[in-house]
Parts: C-alpha cells; structure tokens; sequence
C-alpha cells in the first residue's frame, strides 16, 4: 500500500520534474527557438542555423556531425535522424527528418538542436500558401481599379509619369503560363521548388519556371484539406503587374513597360520556407548555391504568398539581404481578415505589406489589417491573365480574382 502510494508519488514528482525541465528549457531558449508552423498532421522539415564564426557555420561537414549528434537522443524517446537537405542562402541548414513527428516529438528534436550553444536559431521549415480567392465570375470589361475615382488607384494618371519602363519586377509565385497578352514582358526565370512531388516537374530545381499546376484532391494537402483546380496564381499577378498594354487585347499591367523575372517557388500544397527565401536573396542579385547567377536581377520583388505566425529569422534575414541590394520587397498582408501581425512574410521588417481595398475605397473584407499595412491597392474582382487548364495549363485565359496578391 505505502510502496504503491510512494511509487505513485514518485512518478508525480518525476512527471512535474519533468515539465520544469522542459519549460525552463524552452524559456532557457527562448528567441532560439520558433516552432511556429508545427503541424498536427506531422513535421518533418526544419531550419537550423549555426552562429557564424562556429565550426558548424565554418564547415558544412560539421554541421552534419552537429545534427546527427542532436539526433541522437531520439524526438519524445523514439529515433530519428535528421538528414541534411542543403545549405540556405541566408547561411542556415534545411533539414529533414526521416520519418514525420508529431508536435511533440518535433518539440523534443527542435529544443535538443537549440540546446548547442552554436545553434543562433531553429525553425519549423514553414509551408507557404498562395493569397487569393478566386472569383467564377469573369468580367472582361472589369478593371475599375485602375481609373475609377472612388476606389481605383489613377493609374491612368500615373502612367503619364512612369509606366516602369527598364524596371525588372521578379513575381515570387506558381510560376508562369504561356499567354500572349503577357509573353514578350517576361524574362527568363527560375524554378526554386526543390521538392519534386511539390514541383510536379519531375525533379527540383531547374531553370524553367512554367507552371505546372498546383491542383491538389481532398485530403492531400493535410487532414481535411478541400481538392482544387489549378489557381494560375503567378499567372494573374503577373498579369496585374505587366500585362502587355495598348494592344487591343485582353487586360492592362499596372507597370506595362516593366518586365517579370518569374520565379517559381508554390507548388502543389504551397511551398517551403527554404525555397522561398533562396529565391529572395537569388532575385535580387544574391548566390544561391547550385544555381546559376541572375542574369535579371530585379528593383522590386513581389510576394502574394503567406502563412500564419509571427516573421521567421530566416525569412527577416533574406529580406535584409535583398533590401540591401537596393530591392524593394512587396508582400500581399493576406486574406484572413486578421492582424497582418500574425503572418508571414507580410509582418516581417522591411518589406512593404499591401492590404485590399474595395472598389468603394473600403478594406476588402478579407483583407488582413493592423499598424504593419504601408499601403491599401485595389484588390477586389480584379481582372487579369490566366491559364484555362483545370489542372495541367491549356489554353490561355481571364478570369477575376479576390485578394491582397491581386492589390500588391
Ligand atoms: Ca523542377
Ligand atoms: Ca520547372
Ligand atoms: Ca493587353
């Protein structure tokens, strides 16, 4: 009786040691560790980045010891191995684990990694998704954003000053679609999506940046995911900044005589934090190991994408990188109609967060909102160029479209 209560006891006080270990553990790392974006439908990449100035940060080899050894212990007591994807432009490893994790077990890993002393931070490898909800209605005649007085943005007027001729804006998207009111202002890009499932390309990176669709059936895309035609996302915010214009034909662009650097980095599912941020840091000019140096480097690069949480190291310090090359960022703040704080990249520093406006000057009602916004652009039924394919492209197409991508 005594021995069973004293046992009982015992693992009582082994539970509740156990708790204030892992609690001051957490707190112990605390601005080390973020693990924002864990999944409760399993975790399996993250993002490691070693000081600089460590052996780790010195030698990718070392690195590699490091991580195995982290490793070692297991996640929540089970084994895991934690192999190394590649280097980021920002510095920092991408790593995956061998099998999926649940919360708890990839908290386990993450905090073991954060425990090293040259560890700067761990992150949760997060999954982007395109900002948008598409419209079905399709009104050719409709692009009052560009010249109403109420709710447009005079841009009308504006093109009699710049119509951002001899500027280069790299699109950050699904990738680009043939189309004819687009094709001679687009340069050639590159396609970051290094996984190949994601990708549906058949490999990883490569240097065609086309569009393959980002179709997904129910329940592929996470527990309770809705299936969905291809968005030709990249296609129509293109289209909203460069559609060829004075051509008798289809839509306008907002800078007609820019040109677009597409740079694919969404795919089926969205797309991983550590494609999107080589791609912020290649766009602008900066090397990326393993792909060729950016003929285009472009002045302003554009992203209508997101997901939840607070801005991430990795995505602040690849903004920083391309901000200090003379890039202008421009985020869509999302459509959730939220505090823009709670989204990223839109709530990281230095970037310039586009929130929707209605064609009555009103905030579209999805349109995220909060001090973190620099800028309201029409975003509501906006028209521009797609592709008419339901999962692989087709023919070229128009179509409306709902959303701060549509505004940035
Ligand atoms: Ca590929
Ligand atoms: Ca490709
Ligand atoms: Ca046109």
């Amino acid at each position: 009786m005594s021995h069973r209560i004293t046992r009982r006891t015992r693992i009582r006080t082994l539970v509740a040691a156990t708790a204030v270990a892992i609690a001051s553990m957490a707190s112990a790392h605390a601005g080390k560790l973020d693990t924002t974006g864990l999944s409760s439908d399993g975790n399996d990449r993250f993002i490691v980045k070693y000081r600089d100035g460590s052996a780790e940060q010195r030698d990718v080899g070392n690195a590699k010891a490091a991580l195995n050894r982290a490793a070692r212990a297991g996640a929540g007591g089970k084994a895991v191995a934690l192999g190394h994807v590649r280097r980021l432009a920002v510095g920092a490893e991408a790593v995956k684990a061998d099998r999926k994790l649940d919360r708890a077990e990839a908290e386990s890993l993450m905090q073991q990694l954060a425990a090293d002393p040259n560890v700067e931070y761990v992150e949760v490898d997060r999954i982007m998704k395109p900002v948008f909800s598409p419209n079905d209605t399709y009104y050719a005649s409709h692009q009052w954003h560009y010249f109403e007085a109420t709710g447009g943005i005079k841009a009308d007027l504006a093109w009699d000053v710049t119509n951002g001729t001899g500027q280069r804006v790299a699109v950050l998207d699904t990738g680009i679609t043939a189309h004819t009111d687009l094709d001679t202002n687009i340069l050639p890009g590159y396609d970051f999506i290094s996984d190949a499932a994601m990708a549906r390309d058949g490999n990883g990176r490569d240097s065609n940046a086309a569009d393959q669709g980002d179709w997904s059936a129910a329940g592929e895309c996470g527990t309770g995911s809705t299936a969905s035609n291809s968005s030709w996302h990249g296609t129509h915010v293109t289209g909203t900044v460069a559609a060829v214009t004075n051509n008798a034909k289809g839509v306008a662009g907002v800078a007609y005589g820019a040109k677009v650097v597409p740079v694919r980095v969404l795919g089926k599912c969205g797309g991983l934090t550590s494609d999107i941020t080589d791609a912020i840091i290649w766009s602008s000019g900066g090397s990326v190991t393993g792909v060729p140096a950016n003929a285009y480097p472009a002045k302003v690069i554009n992203m209508s994408l997101g997901g939840g949480g607070a801005c991430s190291s990795t995505y602040q310090n690849a903004i920083n990188t391309a901000v200090g090359r003379g890039t202008v960022v421009v985020v869509a703040a999302g459509n959730s109609n939220a505090d823009v704080s709670g989204f990223t990249p839109a709530s990281c520093s230095n970037v310039i967060a586009v929130a929707s406006t209605t064609r009555t000057g009103a905030r579209s009602s999805f349109s995220n909102y909060g001090s973190l916004i620099d800028v309201a652009a029409p975003g509501s039924d906006i028209a521009s160029t797609v592709n008419s394919g339901t999962t692989t492209p087709t023919t070229e197409g128009y179509s409306l479209m709902n959303g701060t991508s549509m505004a940035s």
